[in-house]
Formats: C-alpha cells, sequence, structure tokens
C-alpha cells in the first residue's frame, strides 16, 4: 500500500518543521510505515485538482488506496487506530489519548495560533501592540493548565501517544514567541518529543525539501 501525503513546495519556516506536514510525517514514522511526499504550491493548493482532496485548499492530505483524508486530527487518528505504535491497547487508555489529540487541537491550539497570526499578519497594526499582550496571555492560561496537570512525567498519560505527538507538534508552534521557555516542564516535554528518533527523521525529511538537500544521518 502506498501512502502518499502533501506538503508545502516551499514552507514558510524554511523548514523549522512547523508546517502540519510534519506531524503526519512523525505519525508515519512512528509506526515504520514509508510514505511519498507529493509537494503543492501556493497557487496549485486553490486549483481544482488539490480542493477535490482538501475542501479549504491547505496541506497536509493523506491517500492510499481508495481513501483520501484532510486534517491532521484525523490523518492521525486513522493511522494510529491501523498501525500498532501510536494508541495503547487497553481501551480506557485508548480513549483518554484520543482525548489529548482532541484537547492539543481544539482546546491548547487555537489560542497558539490566534498568537503566530497576532505576531505575523497584524503586527503592523497600530492596534497590536495593545492587543498582543491580551493573545500571550491567553497562551499563558493554557500553558498554565497543561504544565499544571503534567508535573514532572514524561508524557500525558503513561506512554508516548497519538496524543503527545500531537501536543508536541502544537506547542513547538510557540518557539518564537519565547513563551514556551516560561514552562520549563513543558520545554522539556517539547524536547524530549523531539529527541525520538521517528520525529528526527520526520524533522530530517521536511528539510531536505526545503533546504533541496538530501537528509543526513
Ligand atoms: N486544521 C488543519 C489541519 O490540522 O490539517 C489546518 C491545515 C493548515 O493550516 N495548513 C496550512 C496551509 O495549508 C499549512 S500548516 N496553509 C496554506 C493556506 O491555508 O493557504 C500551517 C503552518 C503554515 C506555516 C507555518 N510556518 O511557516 O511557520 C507553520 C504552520
Amino acid at each position: 500500500m502506498t501512502i502518499t501525503i502533501t506538503a508545502f513546495e516551499r514552507s514558510p519556516d524554511g523548514g523549522k518543521g512547523l508546517a502540519r506536514d510534519t506531524r503526519v510525517r512523525w505519525a508515519l514514522e512512528e509506526v515504520g510505515q514509508p510514505y511519498e511526499v507529493r509537494p503543492v504550491s501556493f497557487r496549485a493548493m486553490k486549483e481544482p485538482a488539490h480542493l477535490a482532496l482538501h475542501p479549504f485548499g491547505q496541506i497536509p492530505t493523506y491517500e492510499e488506496e481508495g481513501l483520501a483524508l484532510f486534517e491532521t486530527g484525523a490523518i492521525i487518528l486513522h493511522i494510529a487506530e491501523h498501525h500498532v505504535g501510536l494508541l495503547p491497547d487497553d481501551a480506557n487508555a485508548r480513549a483518554r489519548a484520543i482525548t489529548w489529540m482532541f484537547a492539543a487541537v481544539n482546546t491548547v491550539e487555537p489560542p497558539i495560533l490566534e498568537l503566530a497570526n497576532a505576531r505575523l499578519l497584524e503586527g503592523d497594526k497600530p492596534w497590536s501592540k495593545e492587543r498582543l499582550p491580551l493573545v500571550a496571555d491567553r497562551v499563558r492560561d493554557r500553558l498554565k493548565q497543561l504544565s499544571a496537570r503534567m508535573g514532572d512525567t514524561d508524557w500525558l498519560d503513561g506512554a508516548f501517544s497519538a496524543g503527545d505527538l500531537m501536543m508536541v507538534h502544537v506547542l513547538q508552534r510557540l518557539k518564537p514567541s519565547g513563551i514556551l521557555g516560561e514552562f520549563p516542564n513543558l520545554a522539556a516535554y517539547v524536547a524530549r518529543g523531539e529527541a525520538r528518533p521517528a520525529y528526527k527523521r520526520a524533522f530530517a525529511a521536511q528539510l531536505a525539501v526545503n533546504t533541496g538537500k538530501p537528509p543526513t544521518g
């Protein structure tokens, strides 16, 4: 079975791994599934061929025989449900890991995206200076709660799961803001995720696309 995902032809982050194809690559690496990547330009993303795969004209998408998916939450859940390595066997632990996946994209990611947009898209607006601290504080409120729940545990709920994969990738988006460093246990959590061999392979693969150089190591 060939798995094909789409990714930016050139990511605006230049290969820092912040675009969402990285989390799908990471999931595929964790479960040991080979995959192919079809790079898409910003123009092609809005053309009919890609819109047939992704109604909102975005990356990543996921295709395997007879199935096309969009939305990283759905893609990673599909990967986790069909391969060993990202969800626990115990039914209740599995349900909790899926809960953390939703928490990552539904509860933690929105304020982080709001901050990224406030910095990148609205930074030149006259009201930006006043709004930015409010948006940053909304991120801090969420991180405070997440940090309190994690304490000094390595992962969100027992062993590493798809919930951690999602949460680590969501938190990585905060790096340019410096806010992650205010929560040492969360910064260590992200570093723990990034130290996983599967993450390193995923990161190297996306970097290779963005620099035009083959992955090393
Ligand atoms: N909810 C969807 C999902 O989880 O799959 C969101 C998908 C999405 O936002 N895709 C973005 C996209 O295609 C790329 S990842 N944008 C193009 C468009 O909407 O026209 C978001 C992203 C983009 C760039 C950076 N960066 O450069 O740092 C980080 C994250």
